[in-house]
């Protein structure tokens, strides 16, 4: 008879339920464990698989040690001492990602992995967009939101995941077409001992694809080993490289489209567009294709995107900037606007050095910062205005912009000291710039 502990599920969140699913459909009843006392799948858990048990409020060991599997969820650190003791034991730590792996290999269908500080989502659906316009029969998910488990409801010819450190330091297997690491930047620094055990978590991707995908103004994203490497870059590309010349978008000789065609703005997307294009090139994906997305796709929600524009001051929400390189790179995007800026930042810093934010806090107009580590920000800039509320800062920035400003929310923190997520952080900036007392005219 199964035993019903031989699989244990660690994490009762997206991921978990996803596990969860998938053992059950394979016939293995688990057992799960979570560290909250009620962990958000835990209704669903209940309702359609009554037979698996739960338990919550903490990892038992007990169970743990006698376990022939843990397939341990993203948000919980490897480095937990119960699940160390268990790995110490010779107990096999993996994560869903490479469980997803293990499951394709004899199918083999094509995968392409996106990792790297930030960008990922856009590249994501950048490269998804592609092998929609190319006819593909795809899939996209991972970090971006779908557990990569749940992509299995339908067979498919192409699976585009994002991943994240977390999900790498669990995955070993994923034979990826193509895969990049896009940027290197401080993120989640209260899970990693330094930026330099961050970035091999990131960097392991490059050792589970046949083409390896590096950002050549990022040295930090080049892979270790030489072979079957190529890369991106803003600059004008050698050989088989991916660039820009004369502006115009291209691959080695091969002029693919000019860069005034492109919808999205700012040079980080540029490069975010130029890393899509190398890795959708490397499954197959036609040239027609990529340059109808280019012309098309205008970007992601919550990431610089226009909410407003009030008394001729532009609201615009960048709610996704959770660490400081995203800021850094919403800031330089605006480098050029001719009016001024004004900042709304902060939040959860996890633990992030926001040194490399004073820098580009130089040219602001004005700063208001607010959330748990608000006044750390707050301290890399003379005169900064420090709010409680997200109504307050939207209130605040109102009356002191002037005619041809931005407003920016980009908070260079996770938004979990004050919102569920980050989505809840910009729909509550959205709705804020929205009750402005008089008349708006639409973005
Ligand atoms: N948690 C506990 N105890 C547990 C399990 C989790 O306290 O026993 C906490 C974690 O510390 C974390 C939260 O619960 O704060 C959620 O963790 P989880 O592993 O249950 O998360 P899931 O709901 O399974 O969602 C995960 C990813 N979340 C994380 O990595 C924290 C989602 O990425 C991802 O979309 C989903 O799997 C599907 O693959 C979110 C994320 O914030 C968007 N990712 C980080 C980022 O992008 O910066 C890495
Ligand atoms: P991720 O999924 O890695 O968090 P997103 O595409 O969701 O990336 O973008 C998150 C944030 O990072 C947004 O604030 C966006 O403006 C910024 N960003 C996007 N692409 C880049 C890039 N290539 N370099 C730096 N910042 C970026």
């Amino acid at each position: 008879m199964e035993n019903k502990r031989s699989h244990v599920v660690l994490g009762l969140g997206a991921t978990g339920l996803s596990v969860v699913r998938y053992l059950c459909e394979e016939g293995i009843t688990p057992l799960v464990m979570d560290s909250r006392h009620k962990p958000p799948g835990v209704d669903e858990l209940t309702r359609f698989y009554p037979e698996v048990e739960l338990i919550t409020g903490g990892f038992d060991c007990r169970y743990l040690v006698q376990a022939s599997q843990i397939i341990i969820s993203p948000g919980i650190a490897v480095d937990t001492p119960e699940i160390r003791a268990a790995i110490d034991m010779g107990i096999e730590v993996i994560g869903d990602v490479e469980l997803f792996a293990r499951e394709i290999k004899d199918r083999d269908p094509c995968v392409i992995g996106i990792t790297g500080s930030n960008g990922k989502s856009t590249v994501t659906c950048l490269v998804g967009e592609m092998a929609k316009a190319a006819d593909l029969n795809y899939a996209v998910g991972g970090n971006i939101g779908v557990p990569a488990l749940d992509l299995f409801m339908e067979l498919r010819d192409l699976y585009i995941l994002e991943l994240s450190s977390f999900q790498l330091e669990t995955t070993h297997s994923l034979n990826c077409i193509s895969a990049t690491c896009l940027n290197i930047s401080e993120d989640h620094m209260d899970r990693y001992t330094d930026l330099e055990a961050y970035r091999q978590a990131k960097l392991s991707l490059y050792g589970q694809t046949k083409h390896a995908l590096f950002n050549r103004d990022d040295e930090q994203t080049k892979p270790n080993d030489p072979m079957n490497q190529n890369s991106f870059g803003l600059s004008i590309p050698s050989d088989d490289e991916w660039g820009i010349r004369e502006g115009k978008i291209v691959h080695g000789a091969t002029e693919i489209m000019n860069l005034q065609d492109v919808a999205l703005a700012g040079s980080h997307n540029h490069l975010n567009l130029l890393a899509a294009m190398a890795l959708a090139y490397r499954a197959g994906i036609d040239k027609e294709s990529m340059i109808q997305v280019a012309m098309t796709f205008t970007g992601l929600t919550h990431r610089c995107e226009l909410v407003a524009v009030h008394h001729d001051v532009s609201y615009i929400n960048d709610s996704k900037a959770t660490n400081v390189g995203a800021t850094v790179a919403a800031l330089e995007g605006f480098s050029d606007h001719l009016g001024g800026i004004i900042l709304i930042a902060g939040g959860d810093g996890k633990g992030a050095d926001f040194q490399p934010l004073e820098h580009t806090l130089k040219g602001l107009s004005h700063l208001i910062t607010l959330g748990k580590d608000g006044d750390k920000i707050a301290a890399l800039y003379k005169g900064a205005i420090r709010v409680d509320s997200m109504s307050e800062a939207v209130k605040k920035a109102s009356e002191l912009a002037e005619a041809g400003d931005i407003v920016l929310m980009s908070p260079a923190c996770a938004s979990l000291d004050m919102y569920k997520n980050f989505m809840a952080r910009g729909e509550d900036f959205r709705a804020e710039v929205n009750a402005l007392d008089d008349g708006l005219s639409d973005a």
